[in-house]
């Protein structure tokens, strides 16, 4: 068998695509075993690209995009320095106050977001202040993030290839778009207390990520229409999802919850 470094830059996309697909199908990590073909993040997010394309030739429909790496809670977390990007499906989205089952996951962790309602159609390409325009609504939100490498160990391209570690995502009631810098938000699993931060941690105001996504998403191909949501990334580090009532609560927002259960969701 050829190593894999010595293959060429398509046929690396394609390995890292089928053998992602494979690991979330399987619920099965991709454990490191030195084969892993190095992808730079410009060939990373066509992988991801690919992926995300594959799932919507298999029925499901992109549904907004988020975005990764806002706080520095996270990038300490997850030992990297620079925002990324991803898309959502359909089929991530679970209902507020639905129930999500673990079954099918690898080892999935929850962090409290806010979200943005996209109003119209935006070319990325116009820039930040054509996104910021686009945006009429912003709601408390969930992200499940599920990766699929081992122990969640990536660098920035693996990360990237794997769709930013998308799994699924929840959102509360909707509130015009206002002030969404310096609200205090908190996780609770059964009523308890998980993760607290505030709306700051997100680049210091969640409407700079909004304008972030401008410049990343126009370079590498992102779309974004009316009806659509983003994402803006989590305020706190992620915490293990276990089955119970997880419940994120931002201020001034109100709350968006689900019910995590041990089987598929019913
Ligand atoms: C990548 C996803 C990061 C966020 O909100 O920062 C992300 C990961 O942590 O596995 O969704
Ligand atoms: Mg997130």
């Amino acid at each position: 068998m050829r190593a894999t470094g010595m293959i060429g830059p398509d046929e690396r996309i394609a390995v890292v695509v089928r053998r992602l697909r494979e690991a979330s199908e399987r619920a099965r990590p991709i454990v490191d075993d030195g084969t892993w073909p190095a992808l730079d993040l410009d060939a990373a997010y066509r992988a991801q690209a690919e992926l995300v394309e594959a799932r919507i030739a298999r029925g499901e429909q992109q549904s907004g995009l988020k975005l990764g790496f806002t706080s520095l809670a996270k990038m300490e977390q997850m030992g990297v320095s620079e925002i990324i990007a991803g898309r959502l499906t359909d089929a991530m989205a679970v209902a507020d106050g639905g129930i999500l089952g673990l079954a099918g996951l690898i080892h999935p962790r929850v962090e409290p977001e806010i979200c943005f309602r996209v109003a119209r159609d935006v070319d990325l390409a116009d820039g930040p202040e054509a996104v910021l325009d686009a945006v009429d609504a912003v709601a408390p939100a969930l992200e499940v993030i599920d990766s699929r490498y081992d122990g969640f160990s990536f660098d920035l391209p693996r990360v990237v290839a794997d769709n930013t570690s998308a799994a699924a995502y929840a959102v509360g009631s909707w509130s015009p778009l206002g002030t969404v810098a310096g609200l205090a938000v908190r996780m609770h699993v059964d009523g308890v207390v998980v993760a607290e931060g505030d709306t700051d941690a997100i680049l210091g105001d969640p409407l700079d990520a909004l304008r972030r996504l401008a410049g990343l998403g126009a370079r590498h191909g992102f779309v974004l229409h009316g009806g659509q949501v983003v994402l803006a990334g989590a305020a706190t580090a992620a915490v293990a999802l276990r089955p119970g009532r997880v419940r994120v609560e931002v201020e001034t927002l109100g709350t968006v919850a689900i019910d995590v259960v041990a089987g598929p969701a019913s």
